[in-house]
This record gives C-alpha cells, sequence and structure tokens, in this order.
C-alpha cells in the first residue's frame, strides 16, 4: 500500500466518522429523519440504550432491534388518463399522468414521469384585436387581406380553428380623447370567436370602417388586452384550446398610472368591465398583470406594430410570458401565425409551480422554451427529478402542478415531507409509561420526563439535570470523561471504565511480564485489584510461600534459601550447595575429612563434648550445635564443608567444618545442625509428572533414558572430580590459610572442557 491510498483511506475514516457525528447529535426521532446533512435512522426499540440517531450508509447489522424510523419514499399515480384526440366529444388528453401523491424524507430524489402528445385537430382560438383609430386608416386593406390570409392558412391545417375580431382606441376622456365625437372607444368586441368566414370578414370590415380617433399618440392597448382575456364568454374561448390574439397598432401604448390624467386611478381590477365608464375608473393595467392574467389562460399575445413603434412593443414583448412581437406587414404576421401554430402544437415548454422548500428537474430540460419538440407521432417523456429540501414547521403538505405552458392540462402532484415520526405525533406517545419510572412520557424509544424528573428513564429528581456532577472538574468539557453516562448526577460508566467519572481506564495498570496484573487481578480505578493469594499492587507475587513448599514438606526451599515472591532462591554457594525448585538438590561435599568426623559429630549432638573428645582423642575442637536457621546463615560463610551422613534410621545428620584463621591456635570449628533431616522427597519425578503429565509415555521413557544417561554422566564426572581432590595438595580444608575459590562447589558436575 502506497502513501497515497494510506491517506485516502484515513480520510474516508474520517469521513464517515464525522458523518456518524452529525447523526449522533440529534435528540429527537423528528430531528434525525429530516436531517438536512446526512440521511439518518431513528431506533427506538425500548431496549436499546446510549444514542438512537445513525447514519443510514455506515449502520452495522443488528445495530437496533425493531422499531427503526427510516421513512420510505411513497409515489403514487392517483390519475393517469390516457392520449385522447378529443374525438368522439371524449375529454381531451395531450399530458399524463394527471396526479401524483408524493409522501417522502427530505433530500431524497423521486423521480417520475410525464408524458406529452399533442391532439390531431386540438382548438385554436385567434382574436384579432385591431387599433381601429384613423392612423391605422392606411393599414386598412393590409389588415383585411391579412386577417382573410389567417382564417385560409389556419383552415388548411386544422380544422378545428375559430377566430374572433376586437378594436380598441382610448379611454374616453379628455386629453386622450374627446368625448363629444361619436366615434371613439375603449375595447368593442366585434366578432366572437367563430369558425364562421363570413362573420369574421364581416366583423373586420365593420371595424376597419369605423371612424373613431383619439388625442394623443398612445392608445389603450393595454385596457384591450386585459378585457379580451378576462371576457371569456363574452369573446368565447373554448376550454383546452391554444390561444393566440395577435394586436396590430402603429402606436405605442399607454401604461399603468396615465389613467391619472383621466380620472381613472384606481389600479385595474383585472375584470371584464366592457363599459365605457368602468374604464375611466380603472387605471391602464400593468404589464405585470397582464402577464398574469395571460400566464394563467395560456394566451399567447402577439404584437404586429409598424417601424416605429416596434422598439417599445419589444421591450414590452419581453416582460410577457409568451409574446411576441412582428412587424405590421402582412406576410410576417401570417407567417408568424402559423409558425406559432405549428411550434405551439409540436414544442412543449414545461412550467411548474413550486414551493421553495422544493426542487424539481426536468431531463430533457422542458423548462426551456423550443428544447422539447413533439416529432414523428411519439410522446414526448419527460422525467421529473423531485427533492423535498427542507422540512417547516407549519405546513410540510405542497401542491405542484406540473405542464405545457400553452395549454390547460396540468399534472398536480401532492407533495407531502416526511418529518415527523409517527411515535411522535400528538397523543403517540405513552403517558406516565412503565419505561419511563411512571413520571413521564415514552415517545420513540425515548423518555419525555414530567417536572422535576430526568434522566434516561425519568428516574432522577431535581430541577436540572446535574450534568456538573458527572465532572471530575468544572474544566471538563464533557461528563463521565466522555466515556458513560450521566444519570442522575452519577456516572453509568461502560465496561471498560471505572471511577465515579469514568476517568479510569481499566486497561492502564502495570503488566508485569506484558500481562495485565500479571493475570492474577483486575484492573479497576487504576489500580491493580488482587485476586486472594497475591501481593498488592501487581499482583505478581504470592502471599504465602506455599509454592515454595515441597510436597509432604513443611518448610519452604527444604529450609535451605529464601521464598522471593514464590520462587525459592536457594542459598549461594558461599553458604550452601543446593539447587532446585525447592534447593532440594543438594551437592555433597565429601572432603575427606567428613567420614572421619561423622560420628565425632554425631556423638556431639548426642552427648557432652567432653565424653567425646574422649571417646574419640580429638583435641582442640569447637563445637557448635545450632538450629536449621543458624546453620544456614552467614555467620558460618567460612565453613565451606558440608557433611552430612546418613544414619541407620535413615535420616540425616547434616554439619560443617572449618579451621578458623587465626594459625596460632589450629583448633577444628565444628558446626553441627540441632535436628535430623529427612531424605529429600521432592524428587524430579514428582516435577515431571506435574509439568508435562500429557507427555506421551514414549516421551517420558526417553526422558528417562536421558536422565539415566546424565546420571550415569553426573556420577562419573563426580568420582573423578572426587579423585582430584583427593590428590596431594589438593586438601585445601588442611590449609587453613586457603579460601577455595567459591565456584568450585557450586556445580561439581561441571568440568568445562572435560564436558564431552
Ligand atoms: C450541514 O453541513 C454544512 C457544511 O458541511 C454545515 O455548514 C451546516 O452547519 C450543516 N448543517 C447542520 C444542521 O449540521
Ligand atoms: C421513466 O421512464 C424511464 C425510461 O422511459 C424508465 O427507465 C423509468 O423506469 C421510468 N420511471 C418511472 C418512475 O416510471
Ligand atoms: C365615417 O366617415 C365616413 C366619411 O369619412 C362616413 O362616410 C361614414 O359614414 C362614417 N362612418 C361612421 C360609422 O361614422
Ligand atoms: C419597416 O422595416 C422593414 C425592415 O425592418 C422594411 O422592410 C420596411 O420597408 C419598413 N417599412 C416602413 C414603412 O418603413
Ligand atoms: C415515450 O414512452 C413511450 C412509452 O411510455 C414510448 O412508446 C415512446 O416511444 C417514448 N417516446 C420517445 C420519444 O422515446
Ligand atoms: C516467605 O519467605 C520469606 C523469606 O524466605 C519471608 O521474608 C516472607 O515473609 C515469607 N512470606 C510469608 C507470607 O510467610
Ligand atoms: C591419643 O593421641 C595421643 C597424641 O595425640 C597419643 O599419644 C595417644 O596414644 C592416643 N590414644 C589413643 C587411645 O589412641
Ligand atoms: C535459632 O537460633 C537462633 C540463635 O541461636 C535463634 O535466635 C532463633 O530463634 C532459632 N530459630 C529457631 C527456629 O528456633
Ligand atoms: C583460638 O582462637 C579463638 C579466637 O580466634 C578463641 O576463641 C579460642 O579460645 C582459641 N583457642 C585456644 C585453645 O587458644
Ligand atoms: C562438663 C560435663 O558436663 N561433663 C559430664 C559429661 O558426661 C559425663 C557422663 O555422661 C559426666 O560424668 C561429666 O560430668
Amino acid at each position: 500500500m502506497n502513501l497515497l491510498s494510506l491517506f485516502f483511506i484515513l480520510y474516508l475514516k474520517v469521513s464517515v466518522i464525522s458523518c456518524q457525528s452529525q447523526c449522533k447529535d440529534l435528540q429527537t426521532c423528528s430531528e434525525c429523519i429530516s436531517f438536512v446533512n446526512d440521511t439518518c435512522v431513528w431506533c427506538s426499540a425500548r431496549e436499546h440504550t446510549g444514542r438512537r440517531c445513525y447514519s443510514k450508509i455506515s449502520l452495522e447489522p443488528s445495530w437496533c432491534k425493531e422499531p427503526v424510523y427510516d421513512p420510505k419514499e411513497i409515489v403514487e399515480t392517483t390519475s393517469q388518463k390516457d392520449f385522447n384526440d378529443g374525438k368522439d366529444k371524449k375529454q381531451i388528453v395531450q399530458f399524463k399522468p394527471q396526479h401524483i401523491n408524493i409522501k417522502s424524507r427530505i433530500n431524497v430524489p423521486i423521480t417520475f414521469n410525464m408524458s406529452y402528445k399533442p391532439a390531431q385537430d386540438y382548438p385554436l382560438d385567434v382574436y384579432y384585436l385591431i387599433d381601429s383609430s384613423q392612423t391605422m386608416n392606411t393599414y386598412k386593406q393590409s389588415l383585411r387581406d391579412q386577417g382573410l390570409r389567417i382564417f385560409k392558412e389556419l383552415n388548411k391545417i386544422t380544422n378545428n380553428v375559430r377566430l374572433g375580431v376586437g378594436g380598441f382606441i382610448e379611454k374616453l376622456s379628455l386629453p386622450f380623447a374627446d368625448p363629444s365625437t361619436q366615434g371613439p372607444y375603449t375595447f368593442k368586441n366585434i366578432q366572437g370567436l367563430t369558425n364562421n368566414a363570413n362573420s369574421f370578414i364581416q366583423a373586420l370590415d365593420i371595424l376597419l370602417n369605423s371612424n373613431g380617433s383619439n388625442i394623443d399618440s398612445p392608445e389603450a392597448d393595454l385596457d384591450a388586452l386585459m378585457q379580451a382575456m378576462v371576457c371569456k364568454d363574452i369573446i368565447g374561448w373554448r376550454k383546452n384550446s391554444h390561444r393566440i390574439i395577435l394586436i396590430s397598432t402603429d402606436s405605442t401604448y399607454h401604461r399603468a398610472g396615465d389613467g391619472k390624467f383621466v380620472g381613472a386611478i384606481r389600479p385595474n381590477n383585472m375584470q371584464c368591465n366592457l363599459n365605457d365608464k368602468n374604464y375611466l375608473i380603472y387605471d391602464y393595467p400593468s404589464l405585470s398583470q397582464i402577464n398574469k392574467i395571460a400566464t394563467e389562460n395560456n394566451i399567447m399575445i402577439i404584437f404586429a406594430v409598424n417601424n416605429e413603434s416596434i422598439n417599445d412593443y419589444e421591450a414590452l414583448g419581453r416582460k410577457i410570458k409568451n409574446a411576441k412581437c412582428v412587424p405590421i406587414q402582412l406576410e410576417g404576421v401570417v407567417d408568424m401565425i402559423i409558425k406559432e401554430y405549428w411550434r405551439l402544437f409540436s414544442s412543449v415548454q414545461i412550467d411548474a409551480t413550486v414551493n421553495p422548500s422544493l426542487r424539481l428537474k426536468f431531463k430533457p430540460d422542458c423548462t426551456v422554451k423550443d428544447s422539447c419538440n413533439y416529432k414523428n407521432k411519439e410522446p414526448v417523456n419527460i422525467t421529473v427529478t423531485l427533492v423535498i429540501e427542507s422540512c417547516s414547521e407549519i405546513n410540510n403538505k405542497h401542491e405542484v402542478k406540473i405542464g405545457p405552458v400553452t395549454i390547460d392540462e396540468k399534472l398536480t402532484v401532492h407533495v407531502e415531507a416526511d418529518c415527523q415520526c409517527h411515535c411522535e405525533k400528538p397523543g403517540a406517545g405513552e403517558k406516565d409509561s412503565d419505561a419511563c419510572s411512571k413520571a413521564g412520557t415514552y415517545q420513540c424509544g425515548m423518555c419525555y420526563c414530567n417536572e422535576n424528573r430526568y434522566g434516561d428513564t425519568c428516574k432522577c429528581t431535581g430541577k436540572t439535570q446535574d450534568l456538573e456532577k458527572c465532572k471530575a472538574s468544572s474544566n471538563d468539557p464533557k461528563p463521565c470523561s466522555d466515556r458513560g453516562i450521566c444519570s442522575c448526577g452519577k456516572c453509568n460508566c461502560p465496561s471498560g471504565f471505572s471511577g465515579d467519572f469514568c476517568q479510569f481506564d481499566d486497561d492502564s495498570c502495570v503488566r508485569p511480564g506484558g500481562i495485565l496484573c500479571a493475570g492474577n487481578g483486575k484492573c479497576e480505578y487504576g489500580k491493580c485489584q488482587c485476586d486472594q493469594g497475591w501481593l498488592p499492587d501487581d499482583c505478581l507475587c504470592p502471599s504465602n510461600n506455599n509454592s515454595c513448599i515441597a510436597p509432604q514438606s513443611n518448610e519452604f526451599c527444604s529450609g535451605r534459601g529464601d521464598c522471593n515472591c514464590g520462587q525459592c532462591k536457594c542459598n549461594t554457594a558461599d553458604t550452601g550447595f543446593c539447587t532446585g525448585t525447592y534447593c532440594e538438590k543438594c551437592v555433597e561435599s565429601k572432603a575427606n575429612r567428613c567420614p572421619e568426623l561423622e560420628d565425632y559429630a554425631y556423638c556431639n549432638l548426642n552427648m557432652n563434648k567432653t565424653t567425646c573428645d574422649d571417646k574419640f582423642n580429638l583435641t582442640n575442637t569447637d563445637v557448635i550445635i545450632v538450629n536449621k536457621t543458624t546453620m544456614y546463615s552467614d555467620r558460618w560463610y567460612l565453613a565451606k564443608m558440608w557433611c552430612t551422613k546418613v544414619l541407620d534410621n535413615e535420616r540425616i545428620l547434616v554439619f560443617r567444618y572449618h579451621y578458623p584463621k587465626t594459625a596460632s591456635n589450629s583448633t577444628l570449628l565444628l558446626i553441627i545442625q540441632d535436628e535430623l533431616e529427612d531424605q529429600p522427597v521432592a524428587d524430579v519425578w514428582v516435577v515431571v509428572a506435574s509439568v508435562i503429565g500429557a507427555v506421551l509415555l514414549i516421551g517420558i521413557l526417553t526422558l528417562i533414558a536421558w536422565k539415566l544417561l546424565v546420571d550415569m554422566h553426573d556420577k562419573r564426572e563426580y568420582e573423578k572430580f572426587i579423585m582430584s581432590s583427593t590428590e596431594p595438595g589438593y586438601d585445601e580444608s588442611s590449609n587453613p590459610l586457603y579460601n577455595a575459590p567459591a565456584t568450585r562447589f557450586v556445580n561439581p558436575a561441571y568440568a568445562g572442557e572435560d564436558c564431552h
């Protein structure tokens, strides 16, 4: 693994941890499931302890028993009528589905499909709104021809087109127009929408031959436009039709506010007035009012204007949805109408009314004009992705209307943000629940305590949850050393930690030999609590010396050593001569005087010195009879010569001797142990058997054979040693000035280069 991938893994780990921690801090089910930055799930299982909100991606199996609150998305299409061309008087369906219900948690993308297929011969309504002031006389013939051409051309491509004619001049009041002349009017519908060619032409003629005139240059275009849109019954707009209003004019228009000059000071009421008096009460409509009504009614507006005012209307067209501007010339207008008809028919622009807490995405993006087209008689399929971005405290139900801009059909989507857990809804909680010590409401696995109670299970009484009591010092950032749960002012520490504030790590005690508390105790409160039989602090040494006592013995280390931490430390060669677990393996020094002195020594044990001296004709001896402790003590360290004698009763006499240093008196000092020893009982076989009891017999036999060989070897070495030690000049014991090197007696079997 190279360094880079190591960093990457570290980074991943860190980011997962940070995700977890974001969910971790959420305290209620609702907060948990409506978290913005992560998808969190809530565990409301009763027996679950600790935090309940977890990040969904980093969950381990069996993290929580049911119930888990992880809201699932519900998408339900409740109305999906199939496409229909409207033949046989059936309802026209060009857009489906019609109704969808969605319920989802936030930040989860939900997709659904919509399709659009325009109906053949879908109704088209075109209203011809003409500036009929006298200045338009230059265009009279042209407009008449234009009307006829439009009618003809449209009927060529669809047999479901209706046309209507209306005119406008000006508000009937000075200084805009002279009301005393009969001609002028504000708006007049000459012919409602009709499919009768003669009626249309007649109406057109009537309009073009009228003599109205106004004084100022701008006209009441917007008043007329508003009326043409809102007086639906009079104009005869059909339900579910493509709608176009074509305005032909040669001068600019009056804006909202201009009405003041004639006393029309009230804002336009966007109602059908059709009464010249009303036009003098209500001001000209504003662009936003026009835009609103045009959008609501899916009306497309085409301004056909002369060269002088085209800039004005182009600016106006940009402010109204679905508005276009063309020069008034005949061909341009007809072409535009035909083009727009095909565009309306073939292209679908999707529009949606969306609450700010929702986000919609379309694929393909049909919200942009002319980006989605109907071709080859195949429905246009649009995939919508909806995401609820936030929860609201007031209302989490939203209605979205999506549909093609130019037709009335809309898909209604009822969206509900799933922001509240069922278990948190009013009345869902279990009041005075047993789970909350009958002192709180149990909801979503949590206790909401009554007044003056607190704690996970409302067990604690008191005004506030006293977290400070759970801190070892007020400087601690978190209670219970951030390891345990503070409950009723006391820390509940998880296993592995101890102390009033969980401040002790139960893994931090001494480790003699690498084992915590030597394996003979528990680490608690930062110290080893040793099992019975072990000495405190590190539990390494037994509290009694039993392990130093050989089986069937009653003294430790066979009385020849110290019991140190459960193990015999045999006296050194200076004072002793024994090895083995219990210092039971002793080597006798068969220095030549031992046999000579043994009977004398034994005599001294039983009788007084005078008697023995006589009996053995020995003079110049000092005889000291001591207990075993003294015998092995350092006091006689010069008496290096040890002797033993096996008595008739199988017991052993032990004594040591030496010649004190001062040459002036050549005394033999004899130190005799006041008690007889038993034969050493702890033999190697017991040890072998207890240590490797499970070893196969063949193994044991091998050991026996090996032991025998070693014994034989030892014996040979030993005899060799005895031989050499009896050689003339060797007898150091005869030389009071000579102190033998201590090592000689440690292991007489050791023979250095002689070992073969
Ligand atoms: C969500 O994350 C952003 C940036 O990662 C952070 O600024 C914001 O505070 C977080 N919101 C919550 C509620 O944690
Ligand atoms: C939407 O349509 C696409 C392809 O046309 C399809 O793969 C997908 O499953 C549809 N989605 C739904 C929610 O029906
Ligand atoms: C319009 O004026 C012409 C003469 O300019 C006249 O013949 C005609 O009758 C008038 N029409 C109306 C409706 O007033
Ligand atoms: C208006 O402008 C168009 C080109 O934009 C031009 O063809 C036409 O002749 C002009 N008409 C008048 C009356 O100026
Ligand atoms: C739209 O989906 C329908 C089936 O739902 C399919 O028949 C049609 O071909 C698709 N249209 C396009 C343009 O892929
Ligand atoms: C064990 O023996 C040693 C000396 O060998 C002695 O100091 C210690 O006190 C003994 N311990 C007990 C518990 O008898
Ligand atoms: C005892 O020893 C002395 C000299 O040390 C000797 O003269 C004497 O004969 C000895 N007696 C016996 C009984 O051996
Ligand atoms: C052995 O003797 C010494 C002194 O002579 C004495 O202090 C000690 O108590 C004796 N020990 C035993 C076990 O009798
Ligand atoms: C020999 O010397 C020791 C002290 O070194 C003394 O205690 C003892 O009495 C002496 N013995 C004789 C016989 O002079
Ligand atoms: C010094 C002393 O006590 N000597 C005695 C030794 O023992 C014999 C008899 O066993 C006595 O006669 C001594 O008096």
